[in-house]
């Protein structure tokens, strides 16, 4: 028995840093991976594909958000079953009650609305935990596991969507105990447990048998393994999980070394080596003792790479840098009247060592590029 995992699709997230067009990519970058999920599916031969919460980034989406999601949900070749996580918890005001999902959802397109059995093929029996509201008060998968009904086909996978108490979570009524579900693991009563909320690709305990799939396109820079799905196959006594990849974009947290007279090099040679740009996003902090024109430079070279980037966020004040206010270095600019007055004036600022350095440096930066503007 063979089937998909994967989770966290996070369908309508937008991010600030990325302008519109940009957007635009990322958003279609997250229907297309649901289409690649389906040809995953198709290619393995996978019998149906378990989404485990967090299909859509809110339950408050435009129509054509929820448009095309189920649009590129019709072309999974094989059923579907969708689990309201704690994005989008099931309730009157969910999307998976809205209008327009119930009139375009498709009919191999099912939604684990309840903690119920759910038969699925004569070999199979699915459990959904859905959220219901965004903070339940209680652990939903212990829950439901102390109202099971004994098992009648031969496989049972549960999808659950949370955070487990022993993975240094904050503090939430709602954290899943693992004991429980381990117990029926060990007892043969629970034979995979599928698990969202978590963004990367993560085994859990080491029953080998409970799994976080990770978001199958990257969310956010804390991920270190996101851009997966799982082929999960079940055979009497076996398990085999097949992480697959899918994704297409990336996050880069890089916190670059840096020296005086070399600091912009140093940028634009890591920024060059980095693969796959438009489809890449980066946060760039720098460590290290700089000039003046060090600086103006790196941020120079960082304006070229934004052309070539999804985005490059430079979150300055997260930089380890000593800043030397290195005037002869703009003894190639040609600055007249008051040009040179303001020259004169931001050096004397950016040396004096005052509260305002920061922003007199930041000034004597832009003045160096729009010198050097042709
Ligand atoms: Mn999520």
């Amino acid at each position: 028995m063979r089937f998909i995992h994967t989770s966290d699709w996070q369908l309508g997230m937008t991010r600030h840093f990325l302008d519109p067009d940009d957007q635009a990519r990322f958003s279609g970058a997250r229907d297309e991976v649901v289409r690649r999920v389906g040809a995953v599916a198709r290619e393995r031969g996978a019998a149906f594909v378990v989404v485990a919460g967090d299909v859509f980034e809110t339950n408050v989406l435009g129509p054509r958000t929820v448009g095309r999601a189920l649009d590129a949900l019709r072309a999974v070749p094989v059923p579907v079953y969708l689990l309201p996580g704690n994005h989008d918890p099931y309730g009157p005001g969910s999307v998976y009650q809205s209008a327009g999902f119930r009139s375009q959802c498709p009919p191999h397109v099912h939604v684990l609305a309840e903690s119920s059995v759910l038969p699925v093929s004569d070999e199979m029996e699915l459990i959904g935990v859905p959220w219901t509201s965004k903070r339940p008060a209680e652990d939903l998968v212990a829950r439901c596991l102390a109202e099971l009904p004994s098992r009648q086909a031969r496989y049972r996978v549960m999808v659950a969507h949370g955070q487990f108490e022993s993975m240094g979570s904050q503090f939430s009524p709602a954290l899943i105990d693992r004991s429980p579900l381990e117990a029926e693991i060990q007892a043969g009563q629970l034979h995979y447990v599928a698990l969202g909320d978590r963004h990367s690709t993560t085994a859990v305990g080491d029953t080998g048998r409970m799994w976080y799939a990770g978001a199958p396109e990257a969310t956010d820079y804390d991920e270190v393994d996101a851009g997966n799905v799982l082929v999960v196959d079940l055979s009497p006594g076996d398990i085999r999980v097949t992480p697959v990849r899918v994704g297409t974009w990336r996050f880069i947290a890089q916190m670059l070394d840096v020296r005086q007279g070399e600091a912009a090099a140093i940028v634009r040679a890591w920024l060059a080596a980095v693969p796959a740009k438009s489809t890449t996003i980066v946060r760039l902090t720098l460590r290290g003792t700089i000039g003046v024109l060090d600086r103006a430079q790196v941020e120079a070279a960082i304006d070229e790479a934004r052309q070539l980037f999804a985005a490059v966020e430079r979150p300055t004040h997260h930089d380890e840098v000593a800043v030397v206010p290195d005037g002869g270095a703009f003894s190639d600019l040609t600055l007249s009247g008051f040009q040179r007055q303001a020259f004169e004036h931001l050096m004397a600022g950016a040396q004096a060592h005052g509260p305002d350095v920061q922003v007199y440096q930041d000034a004597l930066a832009l003045l160096y590029r729009l010198g050097r503007a042709p």
